[in-house]
C-alpha cells in the first residue's frame, strides 16, 4: 500500500505540471447534473458492479473485455452503480475507461482510485464521475473532512472505505456510504465475517456496502441476511464471461 501512495504521489505531481485544476474544470461534466449512488443503492439491486483489469493480489483477471460491454451488462442486469479502477500502474485502469462509458450508461460511477490530493478530485469530475473513494488507511482524519467537502462542492458523493475499527474515527456524518472492505490492503487476506464485525459497530441509519471477496450468491444472501445496503464486487463478474448472467444461478 505504502508503494501504490508513493507512485501515486509522483503521477499527481506529473498530471498536475501538464492540465491545470483551470483546465479540469473546461470539462463538460462541471456544473452537470449527476447520478446519485446513494438514492440508486436503495433503488436497484444494491450492487456496485466494478470493472477491473487485474489487481496486485491477483495479477490478471480479464483483459479482454472491453468497458462498454462489461458496464452495459452491469446496468442490465440492475447493477446500483458501476466502480471503475483508474489507477493505471497497479490495477491497468486509466480514465478513458471512464470517458467511453460515462455518456453510454444511466446509473452512477464511482472512480475507484487511491486519493490523496485535491487535485485529483478534479480530474474525477473531468471525467465525469459521480462518487469518489476515500481509503481511511491512506488518511487522516482531517484529510477525509477535507476531501469529502471538496467533493460535495463539486457534485460528488463520497464512498469512505475501512478496514479496521479504529478506521470507524474517520467516519463523519457529512460521508455518502461507508465501505468495509473485506480485504486487507496489507496482506490481501480476505474474511467476509469481518466486515460483519465491523457493520455492527457503525452508527444506525449510514448506508453500509459490503466491500471484496464476494464470489458467491451465497456470500451476496448472507451478506444481505446481515443487514448491508450494498455489495462492491468485482472478480466474480470480470471473471464471468456474461456477467449479466452471473445472478441468474
Ligand atoms: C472488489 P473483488 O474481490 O470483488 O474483486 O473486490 C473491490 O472491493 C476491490 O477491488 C477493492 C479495491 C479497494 C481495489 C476494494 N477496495 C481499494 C483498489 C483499492
Amino acid at each position: 500500500l505504502d508503494s501504490i501512495i508513493q507512485r501515486k504521489k509522483e503521477e499527481i505531481s506529473v498530471a498536475k505540471s501538464h492540465i491545470s485544476i483551470q483546465q479540469l474544470k473546461d470539462s463538460e461534466f462541471f456544473g452537470k447534473e449527476k447520478f446519485s449512488l446513494k438514492q440508486n443503492i436503495k433503488d436497484k439491486n444494491g450492487i456496485i458492479a466494478e470493472f477491473k483489469r487485474k489487481s496486485p493480489s491477483k495479477g490478471i483477471i480479464n483483459n479482454q473485455s472491453s468497458p462498454l460491454e462489461v458496464v452495459s451488462a452491469y446496468e442490465n442486469f440492475g447493477a446500483s452503480g458501476i466502480s471503475i479502477l483508474t489507477d493505471k500502474d497497479f490495477f491497468g485502469g486509466n480514465f478513458e475507461d471512464i470517458l467511453n462509458v460515462r455518456n453510454h450508461i444511466n446509473i452512477p460511477i464511482l472512480r475507484k482510485d487511491f486519493m490523496v490530493d485535491e487535485y485529483q478530485f478534479y480530474e474525477a469530475k473531468s471525467i465525469g464521475a459521480d462518487v469518489v473513494l476515500l481509503i481511511a488507511s491512506c488518511l487522516s482524519h482531517q484529510q477525509v473532512q477535507e476531501f469529502t467537502a471538496l467533493a460535495h462542492e463539486l457534485g460528488m458523493e463520497v464512498l469512505l472505505e475501512i478496514h479496521t475499527e479504529e478506521e470507524l474515527n474517520h467516519f463523519n456524518l457529512e460521508i455518502d456510504l461507508v465501505g468495509i472492505n473485506n480485504r486487507n490492503l496489507k496482506d490481501f487476506k480476505v474474511d467476509l465475517q469481518h466486515s460483519v464485525q465491523l457493520k455492527n459497530q457503525l452508527p444506525k441509519g449510514v448506508l453500509s456496502i459490503a466491500e471484496s471477496g464476494i464470489y458467491s450468491i451465497e456470500n451476496f444472501k448472507y451478506l444481505t441476511e446481515q443487514g448491508f445496503d450494498g455489495f462492491l464486487m468485482g472478480e466474480y463478474f470480470m471473471k464471468n464471461k456474461n456477467p449479466d448472467k452471473a445472478f441468474e444461478e
